[in-house]
Parts: structure tokens; sequence; C-alpha cells
């Protein structure tokens, strides 16, 4: 594939977002079209259709597969599935979100995505859309029964992340059959009215996400049949959450401040279990980190480490000082908002000398790990949840959804770490 056979500019390296394996644009495989005798791919199985290297384009730069049939669809040399076009054009930014099993990670998804998709294009000057529809609509799903159930008084959960099923991608390497995690992917763009529109080419990014299962987290659960977390060695920025209904500590402190029935006592057995998991998860995700990235255990890491403590809505008593009104702000000469980084900086030391109370051990690891640490409280419903008698799981109704901070995390390590798409503003006092 030369550069004249696609109508834009293309990169000339390509990281697949499902293996993360590197190639530059012309060792592209191509999808054939949906003709009855291409079904079956050597990789991919009888469902989807073959992969090619094309010896013939149409003029407008598409191929032609082996029944004369053009396509546009590309996919990854080494794993086969599709490469969705904009990752073509776009520079790709990878983001980890870990945390132990049931710390509101998909919760924390959904809101954040549905959250982004409001306030980027209003507040920001930035538009967010889906890079490929199909990829992203587990996702949907989510945001839908949360945030545009037509019955608002529905009791409503999302399913525990599962460790395999459909939301992998199973490929036959040959010798053993890989299970990889299927990836989120967002185009973030400046608009018309960002001070960046012009550069759009050099500032717009697609934004690779993935839904991990908790269990994923602990030793021994990333295995080259089942590479699960190889997206923490590419990944920009850390985001690792930290559940305080989950550490007896928090759970104690709580105590008749909170209507939330996670922070119930549970039994000693599994309040003992859960601390030390939270704790065991950060670690072995930082020595999955350094172990990719070559580093000794005592060298700090410069990749930033963001903590998000989920479910403010239960511990907000802990720190009554602390607002969740948004930390934005405006610049009298633009129509666009800037994120207000003193502030998230001074309820980062606020929420970090909390942890240090309750977790030391979590703080200790995370500043043993890099010199960039911030902390942020956030809450995915807004509300407690409820029992479900019909489960016997939680569950919240869709009219009781109320996030708060949920995207900051997100729109910080854009704006810290991945410049050009959010501003933000150091001093506003
Ligand atoms: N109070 C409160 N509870 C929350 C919040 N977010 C999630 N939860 C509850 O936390 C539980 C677990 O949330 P999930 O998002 O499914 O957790 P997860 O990290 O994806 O868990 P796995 O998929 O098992 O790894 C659910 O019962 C939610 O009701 C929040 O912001 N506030
Ligand atoms: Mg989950
Ligand atoms: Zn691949």
């Amino acid at each position: 594939m030369s550069e004249t056979t696609l109508p834009y500019t293309i990169r000339s390296r390509i990281t697949c977002p499902h293996c993360w394996h590197e190639y530059s644009p012309e060792e592209s495989l191509w999808i054939a079209s949906d003709h009855p005798n291409l079904f079956g791919d050597v990789k991919l199985g009888d469902q989807q259709m073959v992969r090619f290297l094309p010896s013939r384009f149409t003029a407008d730069g598409e191929a032609v597969d082996p029944e004369g049939q053009r396509t546009s669809r590309l996919a990854c040399p080494s794993c086969h599935l599709e490469v969705a076009r904009p990752l073509y054009q776009i520079a790709p930014v990878f983001f980890s979100i870990l945390g132990a099993p049931a710390s509101g990670k998909s919760y924390f998804l959904a809101s954040m995505t549905w959250q982004m998709r409001q306030l980027l294009p209003s507040k920001f000057g930035v538009v967010m859309t889906d890079t490929d529809p199909v990829a992203n609509a587990r996702l949907h799903e989510y945001e839908e029964q949360q945030f545009l159930n037509p019955n608002p008084d529905a009791l409503v959960s999302i399913a525990k992340t599962q460790l395999d099923g459909d939301l992998y991608d199973r490929v036959n390497m040959g010798t053993h059959v890989v299970s990889y995690p299927r990836p989120f992917l967002f185009n973030l763009q400046p608009m018309a009215k960002h001070p960046n529109h012009e550069k759009s080419s050099l500032v717009s990014r697609v934004m690779c996400l993935y839904d991990n299962a908790g269990e994923h987290f602990l030793p021994g659960s990333d295995s080259s049949t089942a590479p699960v977390t190889r997206h923490l060695a590419l990944s920009r920025v850390l985001f690792f959450l930290f559940d305080p209904t989950q550490d007896a500590r928090f759970r104690r402190a709580c105590q008749g401040k909170t209507k939330d029935p996670q922070m119930q006592n549970r039994s000693e057995r599994l309040a003992r279990e859960s601390v030390t998991r939270q704790d065991t998860i950060l670690v072995e995700a930082i020595q999955r980190v350094r172990r990719h990235a070559g580093l000794r255990e005592d060298q700090l890491h410069q990749r930033p480490l963001v903590i998000v403590v989920t479910k403010w809505d239960s511990w907000k008593e802990l720190l009554p000082d602390v607002s969740h009104e948004p930390p934005y702000t405006n610049k009298s000469s633009t129509p666009i908002q800037f994120l207000d980084n003193q502030r998230i900086a001074e309820v980062s030391t606020k929420v970090g000398d909390l942890l240090r109370q309750y977790t030391p051990e979590i703080v200790a690891s995370a500043e043993g790990f890099t010199k960039h640490v911030l902390f942020v409280p956030v809450s995915a419903t807004g509300h407690p949840p409820e029992s479900d008698p019909q489960t016997g799981g939680f569950g919240v109704r869709p009219r009781d959804m109320n996030p708060y901070w949920v995207e900051v995390p997100m729109l910080y390590a854009l704006n810290k770490w991945c410049s050009g798409l959010i501003g933000g503003v150091e001093k506003t006092k």
C-alpha cells in the first residue's frame, strides 16, 4: 500500500490496539468483502472474512479482493483483527484502568465516557466520537442503561466483567490460541472554536481504553495465551482505582457517616482478604510495568500514576470541606474552559493525606514507583447502590445517577501528559 492509495496522510508506524504489535502500513492485511466464497480466516475462524495482501487497488485507494470486490477495511498483520482507519491517521494514546474486583472500574468507564461525550464539545471545544462503534458497543450498552434508560426507576446494574467471553477476541496463532481484550476506541479532535484547531493533525488522538476484570491484575493471571494486561506496557498514564469500601480501616472510619451498604461491616475474613488484595494488585501492576520497561526495583519510573479513589459518595463525610463542584474555570478571552489545576492539586493533597492515614501501604507503593502521583476522588453514580432482591447483588436507579469528578482523572491526564487538547490553568487564586 503506497501513500497514494489512501486519501489522507498515513502514519509511518501503526500500533495494533488488540495485540499491540507495531507495524508499517504497507504490511497491513485487508479484510475481504462479504462474498460467500471468502468466509473463513486462518487465525480468526469460519465466521470471519479472509484477510489478504492485495495485488490490485481501485483508483480511489480501495483494495480489490480475490473475488474482484472492493474493500476498505484493514487488519493487523499479526493478529488479523480489524484496525479502524483513524488509527492509520491519528496517533493513539493508551490508558490503563486497573483495580481490584468490584472496585468500580466498569461503572467508572461508563460514567466517564458518558460525561466526556457531553462535556468535551460543550466546554472544551473537543469532539469525541467512536473510532469504531462496533468495538465500543458494550460501553454504549452501559451508558444507555445508566443514563438513557426509558425506565428511570428500574434497579439496574453493570455485570461483573468476565475473565473471558465476548469482551475478548480469540486468535489462533498456530500452536496456541490467544485471547485479547477488546479495546474501546475514541477519536478526540479539536473543534473550530479550539485554539489548536489549525494543528488538528498534530494534537488529535485516538484514545484506547480497556475494561479488565479485577482478577486479571492478580499475580500470575497475565499469560502468553491471555495477555490481558499487556496494555500496561504502552500506557501513557496508569489509573489505579482504589475502593475505600473494600478496606476495613475506611469502613470503620465511615461508621455512622454513610448509608452505603458496601460500607457495612463485612466478615473479618473478607475484610482481611480485600485489604491485601488492593495493595497486591497495585504492586503486581507496578511489577509488570517495571518488567516491560526493564527497570530495577529501586528505580523510579517517569510514568504518571493516578490513584482514583472511587465511590466518593460513600466516604465524602471524611473530607467534609472538599466540594465536588466541577474543577473548571474560564479565561476571559476564550470561549472554552480550562481545568483548574490548582484546585485539583489541593484536593489531591487532601485525599493523599487521608489515604496516608488509613492505607499507608498504597501511598508508599505508589510513591515508590513514580514521582508523578495524583489522587483524585470520583463518584461514578453519585448515589449508594441498593440491594436487588432479584439478583442478590447491588443496583442503582437511573434517576439517581449523578456522577461527579468522574471525568477529572482523564481530563487531567490529557492536559498534563498528552498536550494540546485540554487546557489547564495552574494558578487561579
Ligand atoms: N457508592 C458507589 N458505588 C459504586 C460506584 N461505582 C460503582 N459502585 C458499586 O461498586 C460495585 C462494583 O462496580 P464495578 O464497576 O462492576 O466494579 P469492577 O471494578 O468493574 O469489578 P470487576 O468487573 O469484577 O473487576 C457495583 O455494585 C456498584 O454498584 C460509585 O460511584 N458509588
Ligand atoms: Mg468490571
Ligand atoms: Zn494485532
